[in-house]
This record gives C-alpha cells, sequence and structure tokens, in this order.
C-alpha cells in the first residue's frame, strides 16, 4: 500500500484562513520548554488546515537572562521570571507547564482559575495528595487539561493500542516495561533539582516509571497491587545530596489478572534513552523499543505460514492507515521522539476548538493522578517489604 494521500494534503487550503489563532503561555524554557515550542511551531504547518494556531505569546523561567534569550531562541514575544505574569497575561489562552516538579501544583491551579486550558509535564505531582489536589481545583474550573504523557502519542504504541482495542492481540497476560537511562552512572554527575524529594517528589520512579505506568494504565489497564525495590547507589554527589531512588523495580497485578513487570533507573552504563516494552496476550505479542521507535515487533499466533518461520516480524510503521502517518512524509520518511509532543499539543488545541474530552487517548488530570498512585504505592511497597493494594480516589 502506498502513501499517496500524503501527496493530496492541501485540499483544505481555502479554510485555512477561517482557522483562529491561540495564544501560548509556557512555563520552562529548559528540555520539555523547548520540546514543546518546537512542536507548537510545526502543529501550524503538519496538521493541515490545524485546529487552532498557536501564537507563542509569553515565556517564564527562573533565570532572567537565560529566559529572555529563550524568548528570542523560540520566537515567544515576551519573557518574565514570574510565572504569574504568563497566568494573568489575557493574550495567553493555554498555559504550558514543563517547569520543575514542585513548580506544577500551584501555577496550573492560577492558569485554569483564570480561565486558561492547561497542560502539565509528569509527573502531575510529587506525591499523589498533591496531584489529586491539583486535579480536584482545575477539575471545578471547567477548562480542557491535560497531563504530558507524549509516549501514548507514538504512533507505534497508538498502533498498539489499536490491536489491543479491536481484539487482534485478545487478552493481555504479561506487561514488562523497563526505563533505563545512564546519565547518573558516574557519581561525579552533579546533583540537582532532579535529585531531590523536595524539588522532584522521587527519582527515576517518578521521571521515567511515571511514563511506562502510564503505557501500562493505558494499555493493559488499572494496576491492582505491587511489591517493590528502590535504590540510590550514590548518595552524595557534589553539589548536594540525593535523597531520592536512582532506580526501582515492581512486579504488579493488573485488575484484569494480567502480570506486570516495571522497571526504572537512571544508572545503567551504555542506555540512553531504552524504553522498552512486551506484551504477551493470548493471541500473541508485540515489543517496543523507543530507541527504534518507527517499528513494532508483532507475533500473531497462527499467521506466518510454515512452522520454521514462526516468530515476530518487524512492522516498519509509517503508511497512510497507520495512527498520525497522514500528517507526514511518504511511508518509510520517518519521525522521531520529537513528533510525538507534536501530535500530543495538536490533540489538546483539536480538542479546545471542538470542545472535545482530552481522554481517552490524551492523558487526563485523572489519568495524571492515578499514575502518582501508583508511584507511591510503589514507594510504600519498597519501604515496607510488603505487597500494597493500590486504591483510587475520585471527585
Ligand atoms: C529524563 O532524563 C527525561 O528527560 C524525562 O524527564 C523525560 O520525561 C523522558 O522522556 C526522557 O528523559
Amino acid at each position: 500500500m502506498s502513501s499517496s494521500s500524503f501527496f493530496t494534503q492541501g485540499d483544505a487550503r481555502a479554510d485555512v484562513d477561517e482557522v483562529p489563532s491561540i495564544g501560548i503561555g509556557m512555563l520552562g524554557y529548559a528540555f520539555m520548554g523547548r520540546a514543546h515550542t518546537n512542536a507548537f511551531h510545526k502543529i501550524g504547518y503538519t496538521f493541515w488546515p490545524p485546529a487552532l494556531r498557536p501564537r507563542l505569546v509569553h515565556i517564564a523561567g527562573r533565570n532572567a537572562d537565560a529566559v529572555a534569550e529563550a524568548a528570542r531562541r523560540y520566537g515567544y514575544d515576551k519573557s518574565t521570571t514570574d510565572w504569574r505574569e504568563v497566568v494573568n497575561d489575557p493574550d495567553v489562552q493555554v498555559f504550558d507547564n514543563g517547569g520543575p516538579n514542585d513548580q506544577h501544583l500551584e501555577p496550573t491551579v492560577a492558569a485554569a482559575r483564570a480561565g486558561k486550558h492547561v497542560i502539565c509535564e509528569k509527573p502531575l505531582g510529587r506525591t499523589a495528595d498533591e496531584a489529586f489536589e491539583l486535579w480536584s481545583a482545575v477539575a471545578e474550573t471547567g477548562v480542557k487539561a491535560m497531563t504530558a504523557f507524549n509516549y501514548r502519542f507514538f504512533p507505534a504504541i497508538r498502533l498498539v493500542k489499536e490491536m489491543l482495542d479491536d481484539g487482534t492481540l485478545g487478552e493481555v497476560r504479561h506487561f514488562r516495561a523497563r526505563y533505563h537511562q545512564e546519565w547518573l552512572v558516574d557519581p561525579e554527575t552533579p546533583a540537582s533539582w532532579r535529585l531531590t524529594k523536595e524539588a522532584a517528589g522521587s527519582g527515576a520512579l517518578g521521571d521515567l516509571g511515571a511514563h511506562i505506568i502510564d503505557l501500562a494504565r493505558y494499555l493493559v489497564g488499572e494496576p491492582e497491587s505491587v511489591s517493590a525495590n528502590t535504590a540510590t547507589f550514590v548518595e552524595d554527589r557534589p553539589g548536594g545530596h540525593v535523597d531520592v531512588d536512582d532506580a526501582f523495580d515492581a512486579v504488579v497485578r493488573f485488575e484484569s489478572g494480567a502480570l506486570g513487570t516495571l522497571e526504572a533507573t537512571r544508572v545503567a552504563p551504555g542506555r540512553k534513552n531504552h524504553m522498552r516494552f512486551e506484551i504477551s496476550t493470548t493471541k500473541g505479542a508485540v515489543i517496543f523499543d523507543q530507541e527504534r521507535m518507527n517499528e513494532l515487533k508483532v507475533h500473531l499466533i497462527g499467521t506466518t505460514p510454515g512452522d520454521h518461520a514462526q516468530g515476530f516480524r518487524t512492522v516498519l510503521v509509517s503508511e497512510t492507515y497507520h495512527p498520525y502517518w497522514e500528517n507526514w512524509w511518504p511511508h518509510g520518511h520517518m519521525i522521531g521522539w520529537e513528533d510525538s509532543f507534536v501530535h500530543e499539543l495538536e490533540h489538546l488545541l483539536s480538542a479546545i476548538r471542538h470542545d472535545k474530552p482530552i481522554g481517552p487517548h490524551g492523558a487526563t488530570l485523572e489519568d495524571g493522578y492515578r499514575c502518582t498512585e501508583i508511584c507511591d504505592a510503589i514507594l510504600r511497597a519498597a519501604d515496607t517489604g510488603e505487597r500494597q493494594k493500590i486504591s483510587y480516589r475520585g471527585l
């Protein structure tokens, strides 16, 4: 099958002048501020016509020179060291929170109360209590609100979701996921906010584990109980004491009866951004590896002819009939990690323009909160050495 519809994009040219613009306010100019801004630039021409045309209005960050430079580099009209100026800016309609974890609650709630639609980076809170408070307060305002779990917006992962939802894969028996990085292997790597409970809440768990926990919930369903280990291998680094986990592993039972293993670490030599999961089902199995994000390994029982040719085959996810691909290039001309944010933020703008729900494909604030309940249960299980039941609060 070919990607011929790519060549016919643009038929909606006549409509595009009618598309309203929407003002974007950003908190954070580092990694996530940059990744999200990059996506806002691309949305305006990748999705055609776009649901809304993002206008980069105001960016906030802690360092005045750095945030002013970020505004110039990224194309924001204004910069400030006080996020309240962004929240109260009448030209801002969407508040995008890419700040550190201790800056999620107050600015996001203030923005929602000021009538701005909000998207907040993960983990939604440093604890489940904090995330619950954020979700409850924002829910009262009625704005569109999203948790920034960008992996849901990888075409190959969305394809797995489709294959689970339409029954192709049958019932899930195992979900095995890991997220490994290496940036803390060297004990001389300096301390930073990410290594303190005060600013981050937890370590590899909330930062990396949150992604695979969210995928577990998105693809398999609700975890019901968990046992776990955590470890901090280097407790003192130049510039500070580390009081969060370098790594965790956990064994999960899902409400459906499926079993899962989850592990994340920042001290895995050679692992750059290794997020991988394997799902075994009653009808086959799939394997996803973030570092080969446009591929999906698929094994469907009984579909490979010949007894000696059974096994996984590699599907290149780049056809127009694959999720999101009608917006991109002819098949085989691959997209990257950054483009998951294009899909994610377009999902938000589309929900705003057409008054559609964020879920089930976008992560709601309830999804963000539930993920933190699982993180807390993992920490409790590791501290007590006892399996923990997970319970979720409702509004
Ligand atoms: C940590 O190194 C990090 O940047 C996470 O914070 C992101 O969520 C992940 O996608 C990549 O790694």
